[in-house]
């Protein structure tokens, strides 16, 4: 298998990822701005297939009507050159310090009037570039300090803006879905709606949940020493995993937006074989950052390492799931047990109840007894990983 992007392998890439110029709260910018245009030329070049943006990463805030009409029109001319498409678009709603206490959940009301309407804007833009989604990162959404947000009614303010979008994407007739990207904090002290599950939950009590899914981001759930993959697990259960942003964290402290398969490279391997053997058919993602001690080289270099680790990892995964120790030691593990339903076919709770060998007859020391061969299975997953078999 080669390790050569194609636009078939769908990775896309936000602006502001290789865009980053490297400022953090300690320290300036390492590196000059890249113009949006060459960032399509250069992700093109690099095998992707898509681009993503914020708003303001296009458009620079508070410009002329006259100037946005300019960045678009290069920005499309771009796309039509380079072939790229845009899976995805989103909204800053943190840069600006008018959101330094949240957007849609801010406690002063006409800050969330503001943030809707910058929404709806890059929204119209999103679905004239064709995006079949829309992700929503509520960032500032959340407190510092206890008494300062009321959770349950800022709850009832965040539910009151998804239900506005919800309408507004319906009545325009567009094509288009919500994914909410949880976070569990940074910027702030404490972010609402931190991981999948608080997202999968919040989307229930919508006005139009099929229209909202979530856009989990691998080193988020990480901040929050979750595993990512059983995270994404549920969401696809759920027919909820509209989106990913995939990139790398070495455990629980501040986002470190590392390339794919830096940090944690075992559960990136995981995560990897869910989504090619779940048939995960959206775009893979990569929000990550390039370090500040990189020049526009190292940017590049980062970029196209994402998608060579994606690549080689998806290989990994294939081989272990064709390698018939694999398939002998899954079967060890009794991996086609926990598919079979728990009552047999036709049986009832009642069969159940009445079943002696369910429960009086049943010899709970011999099955406490029986070994679960975890450790061999995981000890071939680590020889594939490690490129030491087939
Ligand atoms: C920040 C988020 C952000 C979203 C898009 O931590 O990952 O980049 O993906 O607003
Ligand atoms: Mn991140
Ligand atoms: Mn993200």
């Amino acid at each position: 298998m080669s390790h050569r992007p194609t636009p078939d392998d769908k990775f896309s890439f936000g602006l502001w990822t290789v865009g980053w110029q490297g400022r953090d709260p300690f320290g300036d910018a390492t590196r000059r701005a890249l113009d949006p245009v060459e960032s399509v030329r250069r992700l093109a070049e690099l095998g992707a297939y898509g681009v993503t943006f914020h708003d303001d990463d296009l458009i620079p805030f508070g410009v002329s009507g006259a100037e946005r009409d300019s960045h678009i029109k290069r920005f499309r001319q771009a796309l039509d050159d380079t072939g790229l498409i845009v899976p995805m678009a989103t909204t800053n709603l943190f840069t600006h310090p008018v959101f330094k206490d949240g957007a849609f959940t801010a406690n002063d009301r006409d800050v969330r009037r503001y943030a809707l309407r910058k929404t709806v804007r890059n929204i119209d833009l999103a679905a004239e570039l064709g995006a079949g989604t829309y992700v929503a990162w509520g960032g500032r959404e959340g407190a510092e300090s206890g008494a300062a947000k009321d959770v349950t009614v800022a709850l009832d303010r965040m539910k009151e803006a998804f239900d506005l979008l919800g309408q507004y994407i319906t009545d325009q007739g567009y094509d288009l879905r919500f994914a909410i990207e949880p976070k569990p904090n940074e910027p702030r002290g404490d972010i609402l709606l931190p991981t999948v599950g608080h997202a999968l939950a919040f989307i229930e009590r919508l006005e139009r949940p099929e229209l909202f899914g979530v856009n989990p981001e691998v080193g988020h759930e990480q901040m929050a020493g979750l595993n990512v993959t059983h995270g994404i697990a549920q969401a696809l259960w759920a027919d909820k995993l509209f989106h990913i942003d995939l990139n790398g964290q070495s455990g629980i402290k501040y986002d470190q937006d590392l390339r794919f398969g830096a940090g944690d490279l075992r559960s990136a391997f995981w995560l990897v074989d869910l989504l090619e053997s779940a048939g995960y058919g959206g775009p893979r993602h990569f929000d990550f950052k390039p370090p500040r001690t990189e020049d526009l080289d190292g940017v590049w270099a980062s970029a196209a390492g994402c998608m060579r680790n994606y690549l080689i990892l998806k290989e990994r995964s294939a081989a272990f799931r064709a390698d018939p120790d694999v398939r002998a030691a899954l079967r060890d593990s009794r991996l086609h047990e926990l598919a079979r339903p728990t009552l047999g076919e036709g049986e009832s709770l009642a069969s159940l109840l009445a079943d002696r060998g369910a429960f009086e007859e049943f010899d709970a020391e011999a099955a406490a007894a029986r070994g679960m061969a975890f450790e061999r299975l995981d000890q071939l997953a680590m020889d594939h990983l490690l490129g030491v078999r087939g």
